[in-house]
């Protein structure tokens, strides 16, 4: 029997275009649809709980990305074959690739994201400022656009002041920055980086912008119909990061007052009806220390973090996502929209914090994942499950929520205490200590503060594994 609420749809069947925890997610959310699922695999990922969870799967290729999950012609090949209604593209791979999207547009199948155009105006991070800074959404200072040479550069730096940050256009994500303190630095790091960009996303425009010190990376997530109505679900704090990974996200941010959370909201539903977005976004700022707020970039996609969105507003996002994409409206305005439990999110990577965070794949022997009132495991791990070598090191994710943040710690803490993961090593020993830090339990870490507290913390306080059991 099929239960749902989901009966006059379009989208009757989707293709997963992703592996690990997210295509489990997204395959979760379709069953609860009625909507039918295929799942599309590589080589490596055959015994994936994703492929044994999905209605229907064809595998693409080889382990590799380059050979799968990044083949749009392959990926296409198989929404043919299995006459699938839509594709949703997770986060990653080809989620933000509007060539992609495009395809799926003219070969009449939903893409589960917004309409091609607004990635590629997106994309563009210069673009991207340019068009947001049109609809009155503050940026940071920095050039007009790309730059054209060193001295332009050190022109707009003696203006705005030192220090400033050489972004790629193609960038996004931490990749390819560079700061400069002065002009000689400038000189040579804007040559440094346009090499990089060229090298690392075949494009070599950057531009330029005031390094904001020790900020705060607050997000704003975003829903838009496809009638014209754009919302906002408050915002993400993603500040503990480690080599722009983010490893710890929560939503309602301890920085942001209820004041400065509504101005940003606004700010951040501009930023998008600028775009002429639709479907799940993220707007992304930078916030200083007196509560400065600037906008760097849009993520058009849905995001790892998702789950503190969800569990602090109680909308299920993939579902809206779906929901849009099949030309419904938004069930709910923003007077709807309330933030009633704080959220934390754990990152489980298969890495060794033992070892600069090497990636340590391989086979997991006995899995147990923590339960209870308040406590979320998105993961595709299990018992006897081996991780491949060939993708990102993120096996799961711990959400624990509750009414107060003090509870959503202290949840988060004995959830992380109960989690058993043998055989690899996780940074589940470094989240324990992290939850136990005072100055990220009183609600006070920037983004500097993971190179803090490595170089204060003895690394027996974060590679000590669970022995209970
Ligand atoms: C910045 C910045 C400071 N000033 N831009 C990193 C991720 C990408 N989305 C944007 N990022 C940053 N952009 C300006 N104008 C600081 C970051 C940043 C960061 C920079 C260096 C080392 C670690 C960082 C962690 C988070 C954000």
């Amino acid at each position: 029997m099929v239960v749902n609420s989901f009966q006059n749809t379009v989208i009757q069947k989707v293709l997963i275009a992703n592996r690990g925890e997210i295509a489990l997610r997204i395959v979760r959310a379709c069953r609860e649809l009625g909507i039918k699922t295929l799942a599309v695999y590589s080589e490596a990922d055959a015994q994936s709980l994703h492929v044994q969870l999905a209605d229907e799967a064809i595998c693409i290729g080889g382990p590799k990305g380059a050979d799968s999950y990044l083949r749009a012609d392959r990926i296409i090949a198989a929404a043919e074959i299995g006459n699938v209604d839509a594709i949703h593209p997770g986060y990653g791979f080809l989620s933000e690739n509007a060539k992609f999207a495009a395809q799926c547009e003219a070969c009449n199948i939903k893409f589960i994201g917004p309409k091609s155009k607004s990635i590629e105006m997106m994309g563009d991070k210069s673009v991207a400022k340019d068009t947001v800074r049109k609809a009155k959404v503050i940026t940071v200072p920095g050039s007009d656009g790309p730059l054209s040479n060193e001295n332009e550069a050190i022109k707009i730096a003696r203006r705005i002041g030192y220090p400033v940050i050489i972004k790629a256009v193609a960038g996004g994500g931490g990749r390819g920055m560079r700061i400069a303190h002065n002009d000689v630095s400038l000189a040579k790091e804007f040559n440094v980086a346009k090499n990089e960009a060229e090298k690392a996303f075949g494009n070599g425009s950057v531009y330029l912008e005031k390094y904001i010190e020790k900020p705060r990376h607050i997000e704003f997530q975003i829903l838009a119909d496809s009638h014209g109505k754009t919302i906002h679900l408050g915002e993400r704090d993603c500040s503990v990061q480690r080599r722009h990974q983010k490893l710890i996200e929560e939503s309602p941010s301890p920085f942001l007052t209820p004041a400065l959370r509504k101005e940003m909201g606004k700010a951040a539903i501009r930023a998008a009806e600028a775009a002429q977005y639709q479907n799940a976004g993220t707007i992304e700022f930078l916030v200083d220390a007196k509560g400065n707020y600037y906008f760097i970039e849009m993520n058009t996609r849905i995001q790892v973090e998702h789950p503190v969105t969800e569990e602090c507003t109680g909308i299920d996002l993939i579902k809206q996502q779906i929901l849009i994409a099949n030309g419904e409206k938004l069930p709910f305005d923003q007077s709807d929209i309330t933030f009633t439990k704080h959220a934390i999110e754990c990152r489980i990577n298969a890495e060794d914090p033992a070892k600069n965070f090497a990636p340590s794949p391989g086979t997991i022997g006995l899995y147990y994942a923590p339960g209870g009132h308040g406590v979320r495991v998105d993961s595709h791990a299990y018992s006897g499950y081996t991780i491949p070598p060939y993708y990102d090191s993120m096996i799961g994710k711990l959400i624990c929520f509750g009414s107060t943040r003090k509870i959503a710690l202290e949840r988060s803490y004995r959830a992380l205490s109960e989690y058993l993961i043998r055989g690899i090593k996780t940074t589940i020993p470094l989240h324990k200590a992290i939850m136990s830090d005072p100055t990220f339990m009183e609600g006070k870490a920037t983004t500097a503060y993971m190179e803090d507290f490595f170089a204060r913390t003895p690394s027996e306080l974060f590679t000590q594994e669970n022995t209970r059991l």
